[in-house]
């Protein structure tokens, strides 16, 4: 029905010419009309894929987005070398950009077989197919992803865009009329003039490519309604046993106030956030469960109800990135919610020959941490809980690893959804094989929030604050030195746990003229900041933080 004539690359088979056409017409079409038509057909494409994508996600519950699959395939393989376990540290940046140039690939891929499809008319087919193949391909692999979503959205696009590449290269090649109204004549139609088929053309691509923006917003919209955020609007938290520190937040004289300095406990929707998935694993507690197994006497698998009727406990800690540079922001406390992990590794009964403790995601994110952390006495909680919410989605809704004292990227696994007990040998998780080190714990850091690097402030008493944090361990001092000056005690805020970061005040008496300001931080075991720098790779930045101002009238 589509071959009205109007669409030289569905081919007419009656035609005595050997590509089924009348070539002529085809590459008479200037290139550029080729490569815009291609483009557009391109666009349209990867817009309706996202569009069925949105829709299939309302019938089966999971969304399917190629794009996102593409992009989350891209992170785990070819992004391998560039990555680090702060992926989307560029201020959030990395993921949009990521989006931005695949779709740009698609467009500049679709420009080229624009061009390239009048020598050989079932390129565009072969070249729309094989695009949708992989696309189909890409969501397949992300878990839990519904196979027939990816594939209705994959064909869907594909189509679409293989269709629009063939009735906009008809356009452009003076043949008349809408693809679907005309159906006689399997002959070219005069047109009524060179500028009128120039008009017709960039009109419908015009048209086209607006019909792809439309497809493309709503399927975005459309992907926004996740199963996960409805399940957890209704998820209620049970009580949990709190701790003498939580308690304490909020309590008057607890915290300090001095503007730009961090609060003790960091509100969700600052927290930090990262991870490799391009594509919020979407997962719906019902149908979610947690098991413990490998080198465990008894194997378990608890549902998500089951868990919330476990004991709870609430903790404060400071969980930290290793790719937090000295003095940067992926770094932040909350109050965790959860199930002590030794408990549920006594349900299981762990093995005396199991070394390595594997959290594993349902997006096939893996850590590993040493059994002991999970045994030792220190916090370690799988958690559903932070700062008096359900996990936020992007967090690691329903349910996350919390380890004091050691590095997201080796402990703190969100959307967890197997915990395997086996040895170091056995297994590499997911950032070792790309460089991390395998055991990480948080280095003692001290951070100034202010004032700001490169600011200009009065002579005078200025308040000098910031937060240190040596997780599991506790801060017992921070000093600050102004230029070549002693190291001077810092006011500390009441510890919270000893997993907590500690805010710290200094009041400096400013004197004018350009001044440097260090910070560095001892903790509990005696163990003081020292100068550095070293990098964030293998495991973890060291070094003071310093911050320039000017002191001026
Ligand atoms: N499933 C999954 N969990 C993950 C990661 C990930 O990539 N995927 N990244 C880890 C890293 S590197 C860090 S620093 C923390 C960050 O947790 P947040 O995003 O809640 O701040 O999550 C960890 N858990
Ligand atoms: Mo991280």
């Amino acid at each position: 029905m589509f071959n009205g004539g109007v669409n030289p690359l569905f081919g007419d088979p009656t035609s005595p010419e050997t590509d089924g056409t009348s070539a002529s017409d085809v590459t008479s079409i200037p290139r550029r009309w080729r490569a815009l038509a291609g483009a557009v057909a391109a666009g349209l494409a990867v817009a309706v894929a996202e569009f069925v994508g949105g829709l299939t996600g309302l019938v089966t519950g999971t969304g399917v987005t190629l794009v996102g699959a593409v992009g989350d395939w891209f992170i785990d393989t070819i992004g391998r070398p560039l990555a680090a376990p702060a992926i989307d540290s560029l201020g959030g940046w990395s993921k949009p950009l990521l989006v931005v140039g695949i779709v740009a690939v698609c467009l500049g891929l679709g420009a080229l077989v624009g061009v390239a499809s009048h020598r050989r008319r079932h390129l565009a087919a072969l070249a729309f197919g094989a695009a949708g193949l992989a696309g189909a391909a890409a969501a397949i692999g992300v878990e839990g992803a519904s196979v027939a979503g990816a594939v209705v959205a994959a064909g869907g696009g594909a189509l679409s865009g293989w269709w629009a590449l063939g009735w906009l290269l008809g356009l452009a090649g003076g043949r008349s009329a809408l693809p679907m109204t005309t159906t006689r004549s399997l002959t070219a139609e005069p047109m009524t003039g060179p500028g009128t088929t120039r008009r017709r053309f960039l009109g419908f691509a015009g048209l086209t490519a607006a019909v792809g923006v439309v497809a493309a917003v709503a399927g975005r919209a459309l992907q926004g309604s996740s199963v996960a955020e409805t399940a957890r609007s209704s998820v209620r938290l049970p009580a949990a046993t709190t701790t003498p520190g939580v308690s304490r937040i909020g309590a008057a004289g607890t915290e300090f106030t001095t503007p730009g300095l961090s609060p003790l406990i960091t509100p969700n929707a600052d927290f930090y956030r990262i991870d490799t998935a391009l594509v919020l694993p979407d997962v719906n507690p019902t149908d979610w469960s947690l098991t413990i197994d490998g080198m465990v006497d008894r194997p378990v698998t608890i549902t998500f109800d089951e868990l919330l009727a476990m004991p709870m406990v609430e903790e404060v800690v400071t969980l930290a990135c290793v790719s937090n540079p000295v003095g940067g922001s992926l770094v932040g406390t909350a109050v965790w919610q959860g199930v002590p992990l030794a408990t549920l590794l006594a349900q299981a009964g762990v093995q005396p020959t199991a070394q390595q403790l594997v959290g594993r995601s349902v997006d096939g994110f893996t850590v590993g941490f040493p059994v002991e952390a999970a045994t030792d006495g220190r916090v370690a909680l799988v958690a559903v809980g932070m700062n008096g919410e359900p996990l936020p989605v992007r967090n690691g809704f329903p349910a996350r690893l919390v380890v004091a004292g050691l590095y997201g990227y080796v402990s703190a696994t969100k959307w967890l959804r197997q915990i395997e007990l086996t040895t170091w040998d056995a297994f590499d998780p997911y950032w070792i094989p790309r460089g991390w080190a395998r055991e990480a714990p948080v280095r003692t850091q001290s951070r100034i929030d202010v004032p700001t690097n490169g600011s200009t402030v009065r002579p005078g008493p200025v308040p000098i604050a910031g937060v240190a944090w040596a997780p599991d361990t506790g801060i017992e001092r921070v000093e600050v030195r102004v230029d070549d000056g002693p190291w001077v005690p810092a006011e500390l805020s009441e510890p919270l746990s000893n997993d907590a970061w500690r805010q710290w005040v200094w009041t400096w008496d400013a004197t004018a003229g350009l001044h440097t300001i260090r910070v560095r931080a001892t903790d509990r075991t005696g163990f003081t900041q020292p100068e550095g720098p070293r990098p964030v790779a293998p495991d973890g930045a060291e070094g003071w933080h310093t911050r320039r101002v000017t002191v001026a009238d």
